[in-house]
């Protein structure tokens, strides 16, 4: 027996190649089940769709732990004082930069893409901790499902080459991949980083030489080797400045400061936006505070638009 669908039935189907969302797929077949006849010759679409339907929601019910999971491996949470995105090519070293600078180890290779999800390992600086971010290398499969989201927020991005004969051509190409999704970064002033990896490899010295005096006034880029444990202080030294925040040490009055545990904000940051970062009472009971500073100030009253810097120590009288 023919199926006799209306148009406005085969309307409703070419709405549904076209939606999106799960409730709009479900809302159009629920249209599609009430507009058609129903008699035997319509039996078997009236049960495809049903399934269909059925098909969809318990698509609706997975979701949450779908999007769970690639949150995990894709869409890495910042935590600790900052999150610094480490991206490169395959073999670049990334992987095992990381472990050194967090003491942390994770996977390391001389295969490319040994890395096949994002891993994160923090990173102890004097007293706070930083966030890690390994990835999948530029060209890996799984990379156009991290690389625009975590870029755009990351708070550093860390560049890692190895040092070889393509150095120059290498960091061109990150530097286009990157301005795609944060086009300032090859202003100065943004969290931008570059370390030039296995300086090690000393056959490839001259490619180094020529890709300092090219690029040096560039970025800030420095050459390290995560093996031999080459210029890694100076290179967190870096990412903490690259962040650009400040650590605050609280104090209470007649008591010694909490030198433990700063509180970390961006610079430029002033004397209320800490108190408001303590208690958002504060916001309205602060009335002034007293600043400890090195060379300079030594309990010295200052008010509450008064900028703080890098370990100052506050009282906040209300
Ligand atoms: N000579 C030398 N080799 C290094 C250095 N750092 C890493 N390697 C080696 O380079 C290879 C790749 O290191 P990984 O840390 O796995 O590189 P990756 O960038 O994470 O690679 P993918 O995960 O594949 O993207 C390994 O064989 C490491 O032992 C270094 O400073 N000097
Ligand atoms: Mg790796």
């Amino acid at each position: 027996m023919p199926a006799n669908l209306p148009p406005d039935y085969f309307v409703e189907e070419k709405r549904l190649r076209q939606a999106k969302s799960i409730d709009e797929k479900i809302a159009i077949i629920e249209k599609m089940i009430a507009i058609m006849p129903h008699h035997k010759g319509t039996d078997k679409l009236l049960a495809s769709l049903r399934a269909k339907i059925a098909k969809l929601r318990e698509e609706k019910e997975k979701r949450p732990q779908t999007q769970r999971k690639f949150d995990q491996f894709f869409n890495i949470k910042k935590d600790g004082a900052g999150q610094v995105l480490c991206i490169g090519f395959p073999n670049a070293g990334k992987s095992a930069l990381i472990s050194a600078l967090s003491g942390e180890p994770l996977e390391v290779a001389d295969y490319p893409y040994t890395t096949r999800i994002l891993h994160t390992r923090m990173m102890r600086y004097e007293d706070i901790w930083i966030q890690l971010v390994d990835t999948t290398a530029i060209g890996d499969e799984n990379t156009p499902m991290w690389f625009g989201n975590m870029v755009k927020k990351a708070d550093v991005i860390l560049a890692v080459l190895a040092l070889s004969d393509a150095l120059d051509i290498e960091y061109e190409l990150i530097i286009e991949e990157l301005k795609r999704y944060r086009p300032e970064i090859v202003r100065t002033g943004e969290p931008f980083i570059t370390a030039v990896n296995k300086l090690d490899l000393i056959q490839y010295s001259s490619y180094l030489d020529e890709f300092i005096k090219n690029r040096g006034k560039e970025k800030n880029i420095l050459p390290v080797s995560a093996e031999k444990d080459v210029n890694l202080h100076e290179l967190k030294e870096m990412i903490f400045n690259s962040l650009n925040i400040a650590r605050i040490y609280s104090k209470l009055p007649g008591k010694k400061p909490d030198l433990e545990l700063p509180f970390v904000m961006k610079k430029g940051g002033t004397v209320l936006e800490f108190a408001e970062k303590i208690h958002k009472d504060f916001l309205v009971k602060l009335r002034y505070a007293k600043l400890w500073r090195r060379d300079s100030y030594n309990g010295m009253m200052v008010s509450k638009d008064f900028v703080l810097e890098d370990k100052d120590i506050v009282e906040l009288h209300i």
